[in-house]
């Protein structure tokens, strides 16, 4: 981090479990002691919108507890001039969810900004409300390229999009496994799955891969049988799948069930621990690209790594990006003067560049998506292990 966030590694021997507030859709002040609730300090007060429960469940849970711990080591290193807080709720995975959340914290809560909401999905039914009413949005993990930040100039994010990370994971897949041929499942139900297909198929064929089959599947369905067994009758090299995690653990796990014995490469929903908890042993050999270098030595993401340690996480890229988040959001209250009103936030995120966080230099493109190193991970013995 620049300057003024240095130092506080040591207030995170004071990290207390903030994880652990489990009210779920309820406000919840993200930072003990801080933020701009009545009596408090003045304060920035941010809403995240966050998938806490239904499919996107696994993310959001995450995804929390990245928004906390880096909200109170910002609060305790006393590098703003102000205290930050923020309110998180659940959009349930959910549009409808999504746009109801939004509603409350653009003209009840009337935040700075809004962190979130976790789906692509979501996103795209509920940030025109935002960008309406020139409220800042900062996504934390959409990834599907079109329709999320070209919403507005209100709507930016600081996650790679698939376009952004598959064509040079699939690359680094093709000169490490040598396969010339793939059968590709996807979710066609889903902004963030489609999206991630459509990047799959163009990279496949600019890598000079042959799709023999393509098959879909909507987010409820448990049984992807039918689907498998007719991708694998065509005998392809690979098995490519853009899915939610709750569906890829199901599908992996399917998959070597019917005897599938080759690789298998995914897409942004399988970078969660749940997929691989979910899909036990099926899930080792999975190469995935991904926003977040978990072996990056950086002293940014060590102290990320230390602090969701002792906030009794499990880090991964959805925690790492949302930790992010709320550091991309203090800049810009730091570029902005110390100053937090919606239009000082947006004024700021224009300012962000070259920042140091766990997901390396961080900096905005023209179009206000992310800018920064992806990386590629596999999973072996049961962890996402960094492909170099
Ligand atoms: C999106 C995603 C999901 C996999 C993560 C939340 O990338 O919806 O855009």
């Amino acid at each position: 981090m620049r300057a003024a966030y240095r130092g506080s590694a040591s207030v995170l021997l004071l990290l207390t479990a903030l994880a652990g507030c489990k009210e779920q859709g309820a406000t919840q002040p993200a930072a003990q002691g801080g933020g701009a609730s009545a009596g408090g300090p003045a304060g920035a007060v941010f809403g995240a919108a966050l998938s806490l429960t239904g499919p996107a469940g696994a993310y959001g849970a995450q995804q929390r507890a990245g928004i906390q711990a880096a909200v109170d080591e910002i609060n305790r290193s006393g590098s703003l001039p102000l205290k930050i807080e923020v309110r998180i709720e659940d959009d349930a995975s959910t549009k409808e969810q999504g746009i109801t959340v939004f509603q409350k914290f653009i003209n009840r809560d009337k935040v700075s900004a809004i962190i979130g909401p976790t789906l692509s999905n979501t996103a795209s039914a509920a940030d025109p409300l935002a960008q309406q009413a020139q409220v800042p949005v900062l996504a934390i993990s959409n990834t599907a390229a079109i329709g999320i930040t070209d919403i507005g100039n209100y709507i930016w994010r600081d996650s790679l999009t698939e376009a952004q990370v598959i064509p040079g994971a699939f690359r680094k897949a093709k000169e490490k496994l040598g396969f010339k041929t793939a059968g590709v499942l996807y979710g066609n139900d889903d902004v963030f799955t489609k999206a991630g297909y459509d990047v799959m198929q163009k990279a496949l064929a600019d890598l000079g891969v042959k799709v023999l089959g393509t098959q879909t599947f909507a987010k409820p369905d448990r049984d992807y049988n039918a689907q498998l067994t007719a991708l694998f009758a065509q005998k392809p090299d690979v098995l490519v799948v853009s899915a939610l995690a709750d569906n890829a653990a199901a599908i992996v796990a399917q998959a070597r069930q019917l005897g599938w014995t080759g690789s298998i490469l995914g897409g942004n929903g399988f970078n969660s621990p749940a997929f691989i908890k979910n899909a036990g042993p099926a899930a080792e050999g999975v190469l995935v690209g991904t926003s977040w270098n978990s072996a990056s030595k950086a002293p940014e993401n060590q102290r990320f790594l230390d602090a969701m340690k002792k906030g009794g996480a499990n880090p991964d890229q959805f925690s790492a990006q949302a930790y992010t988040g709320v550091y991309v959001l203090a800049e810009a209250i730091r570029a902005a003067g110390g100053k937090a009103g919606r239009e000082d936030i947006e004024a700021g995120l224009a300012k962000v560049h070259d920042l140091d966080t766990p997901l390396g230099k961080f900096s905005f493109t023209p179009a206000r998506d992310a800018q920064h190193e992806p990386s590629v991970q596999q999973v072996k013995d049961g962890k996402f292990q960094v492909v170099e």
